[in-house]
């Protein structure tokens, strides 16, 4: 994709982005009628990964076009913001530090593209939300952020949760256990109020890495709009809500303005998550939409479980781990969330050892700059993070099996993952360092470096 002077226009704009995409060879519009029951999904599913993001165009019952795939594929994501799809970690672990040091808040504008319709009655049957897995519950909201204020302090949030719609004015939502949503909806409750928020559908990479900055990053006493900031070069756009105090984004594609009551659920579940499993049917937050904002043209945004998220938690856990690994470790030089780790439960740590000791030391950092992950492996600098068989031949021929690997019991972990039921399980560090000082009985076998420039060959390719 040609580098053009891509400005915070396009990063906080969906619809730059997608144009931008199709522009650049990397959409693939879906001409054909298509069911948003199981249908779009499955559909979509045959591009998972790929370096192109997908259009539904005639999605069945509605006069709104889908758009999928913007987080499946780091290639494409590098090319949207310019970089190496390896550089990602650091660009924004870069762009957290300096929101951390300089933040820069978002901004209340008078108007924004999300205004210029409002619907006169609220039915979010007229919203084109996809039904993804087969033994999801019904159609659900994926991606959109949610934005709500501190009951008490009044500091903004921001994150994504998923939304089973119920009806067409009632949501079912899932809070895992310590986001800033549960903490907010508690204060309400002490103090005997409903909470407001807002769910803003179909924003662009900036504010969703913003609202998806763990909270190891973003304590919640902070309001990481901030990072979106940072992303685009400019502030982030708001508008004032119109029902409560909890502004919405002010180019998002729709804007639902809704209130929740403490203590009133709903059934939520099953969802097919990011783990490759289904999330069970529980008693969750019932969430009531009071009013529907959106652009003339909107389309709608939703992610597919699995890369997608991979790269969008996990991206944002890999920036925070190498963040806190590089004030911490010396010799860090990259860390890797594998895809075969769901994108957030296994973490590859690369490093160029000084002194004995320091890879198990890499383990405890990891574990706690990043709460979710379930198992750490550190390696060393002549070993591809990125690739699973370079892993396994570290850990073969490197590990210590006895002093190696680091087991801690009974540990907060992700709720989600079936080996932490409620939260709790085992983590397990794995130490695949040669050992340090270094002999030459761990020295990697190599040939020269050649190019086949020049060289005359015969029947290579197929
Ligand atoms: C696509 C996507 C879907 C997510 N779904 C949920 C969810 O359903 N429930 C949840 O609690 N967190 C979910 N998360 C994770 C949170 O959004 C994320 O951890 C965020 O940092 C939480 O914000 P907080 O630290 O302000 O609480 C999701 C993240 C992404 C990127
Ligand atoms: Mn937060």
């Amino acid at each position: 994709m040609p580098k053009s002077n891509r400005g915070p226009a396009l990063i906080a704009d969906l619809a730059a982005i997608i144009d931008e995409l199709d522009a650049n060879g990397r959409l693939v519009r879906v001409k054909s009628r298509v069911d948003p029951k199981h249908d779009l999904v499955g559909i979509a599913n045959n591009f998972h990964g790929q370096g192109k993001a997908v259009l539904f165009e005639d999605v069945a019952g509605h006069d709104t076009p889908v758009f999928m795939g913007l987080y499946w594929s780091r290639e494409l994501l590098g090319d949207i913001f310019m970089r190496d799809e390896f550089e990602l970690p650091q660009y924004i672990s870069d762009c957290i530090s300096n929101w951390q040091a300089r933040p820069v808040g978002p901004v209340v504008v008078a108007d924004g593209p999300v205004m210029e319709v409002t619907e006169r009655s609220v039915n979010l049957g007229k919203l084109p939300i996809p039904t993804h897995a087969l033994g999801d519950a019904g159609p659900y909201l994926d991606a959109a952020v949610v934005l709500a204020k501190d009951p008490e302090t009044g500091v903004r949030n921001a994150s994504i949760q998923r939304f089973l719609v119920v009806n067409k004015n009632t949501l079912a939502v899932n809070i895992d256990a310590g986001r800033h949503l549960e903490l907010y909806l508690g204060k309400a409750a002490a103090l005997g109020q409903k909470l407001n928020i807002t769910i803003n559908i179909g924003v662009g990479p900036g504010l969703h890495f913003a609202a998806a900055t763990p909270s190891e990053a973003a304590p919640a006493d902070l309001d990481e709009l901030g990072i979106a900031s940072e992303i685009h070069g400019a502030p982030l756009e708001l508008v004032a809500g119109t029902r409560s105090d909890v502004e919405m984004v002010a180019n998002a594609m729709w804007a639902l303005e809704c209130e929740m009551t403490p203590g009133e659920n709903l059934p939520e579940g099953p969802f097919a998550e990011v783990t490759g499993y289904y999330a069970k049917c529980e008693a969750r937050p019932k969430v009531r939409v009071l009013k529907i904002h959106r652009r003339k043209k909107p389309i709608f945004h939703s992610i597919l479980s699995g890369k997608e998220v991979f790269n969008s938690v996990g991206l944002l856990g890999e920036a925070n781990v190498l963040n806190t690994l590089r004030k911490q470790i010396p010799g860090v030089k990259d860390v890797y969330f594998s895809h075969g780790g769901c994108g957030f439960y296994h973490c590859i740590v690369q490093i160029a050892q000084v002194r004995a000791g320091w890879g198990k030391q890499a383990i405890m950092a990891a574990f706690a700059a990043f709460a979710p992950l379930k198992m750490v492996t550190v390696v060393d600098d002549d070993v591809d993070i990125r690739n699973a068989e370079d892993i396994e031949w570290a850990m073969a021929t490197r590990l210590d099996a006895k002093a190696g690997i680091l087991q801690i019991e009974n540990v907060f972990g992700h709720g989600l993952n079936p080996s932490f039921p409620d939260y709790l399980g085992s983590k397990v560090g794995f130490d695949a360092t040669r050992p340090f000082p270094f002999t030459a009985d761990y020295d990697r076998a190599r040939v020269k470096d050649m190019t086949l420039e020049g060289v005359k060959i015969e029947g290579a390719g197929s």
